[in-house]
């Protein structure tokens, strides 16, 4: 029996990510080809600052790419973290997940590896997005400046599910720094027998509260795509509480086997996200968890 497509994808970009891969979807495109082709559409997008082209810099402005990938069907997974000069990373994260033995390639390893597999090496700053970086210098990363990475989660017509995790990450970081996103278990994991997951907000938080295999393991116990990113949220909060700090800006979104979407994120996330059925998008907010 043929499945619905379906997709999640984080923040109110997240919209031409959805419509994106449930084009794909639709047209029977697997699931992880979907989530790629629709982070791909934001990573070209120069008017998404935290993605991508023309993404904020790092402390030396310098923008510094992060993706993962992840095929629930084989757990084929594959990640990129500090590309400085190819800004198609989840499509280069799928490469490594292919193509080497490998997990994760970092830096110039990775651009060597993408250049080998014929990605154009460029410039990903722009004369705005430099300007962009000068003009917030001042306040650098003490805010949260709306950095916002895409995380994109699909169920393909067959049932399968696939998901992509892509960021310049966060604005200002020191140069070398790697969050969450291109971490299999961090910004993303995927696994047919339960669902899919993935993260958006402060990598190291995110992390430190266990990353998106928290939520998978959540569901495998029985609990509901929902249920599972409100207690990531809440596990975010007690970190917090536990070390004595206000709980950093940290969103989770989910989708199992059945097509069940949830989202949730700690006070002051604000985070919408998208969710499509067959070629149908629409907007959701994820919910507050205030408590630990
Ligand atoms: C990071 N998690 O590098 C990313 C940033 C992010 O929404 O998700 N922003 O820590």
């Amino acid at each position: 029996m043929m499945s619905e497509p379906v997709c999640i994808a984080t923040w109110s970009f997240g919209k031409l990510a959805a419509e994106v891969a449930s084009t794909m979807l639709v047209a029977g495109a697997s699931a992880l080809d979907a989530a790629v082709a629709g982070a791909q559409a934001i990573e070209d997008d120069p008017s998404v600052a935290s993605v991508g082209f023309a993404g904020i810099g790092n402390r030396i402005g310098s923008v510094s790419l992060d993706a993962c990938v992840m095929d629930g069907r084989t757990l084929n997974c594959g990640g990129v973290a500090g590309v400085e000069n190819i800004r198609h990373v989840a499509a280069l994260a799928k490469l490594v997940m292919e193509k080497t033995p490998h997990l994760l390639l970092v830096g110039k390893g990775a651009e060597w590896f993408g250049l080998q597999n014929g990605f154009p090496l460029e410039q990903l700053t722009t004369p705005e997005s430099l300007a962009e970086w000068y003009r917030k210098l001042p306040v650098q990363n003490k805010d949260w400046l709306g950095h916002d990475t895409v995380t994109v989660l699909c169920r393909d017509q067959s049932g399968s599910l696939g998901g992509c995790c892509t960021t310049s990450g966060l604005p200002y970081k020191l140069p070398g720094r790697v969050g969450d996103s291109p971490i299999i278990g961090g910004g993303l994991y995927v696994d047919n027998e339960v669902g899919a997951a993935g993260a958006t907000g402060f990598g190291e938080e995110i992390l430190r509260a266990g990353g998106s295999l928290l939520i998978i393991e959540h569901m495998r116990n029985g609990k509901s795509p929902q249920e599972a990113c409100e207690l990531a949220a809440r596990r975010v909060n007690r970190v917090a509480a536990r070390r004595g700090e206000t709980p950093k800006k940290a969103a989770f979104i989910a989708i199992d086997p059945q097509g069940i979407t949830g989202g949730a994120c700690t006070v002051g996330t604000d985070c919408a996200f998208a969710v499509s059925r067959g070629a149908h998008v629409a907007m959701f907010q994820a919910d507050e968890i205030s408590g630990v």
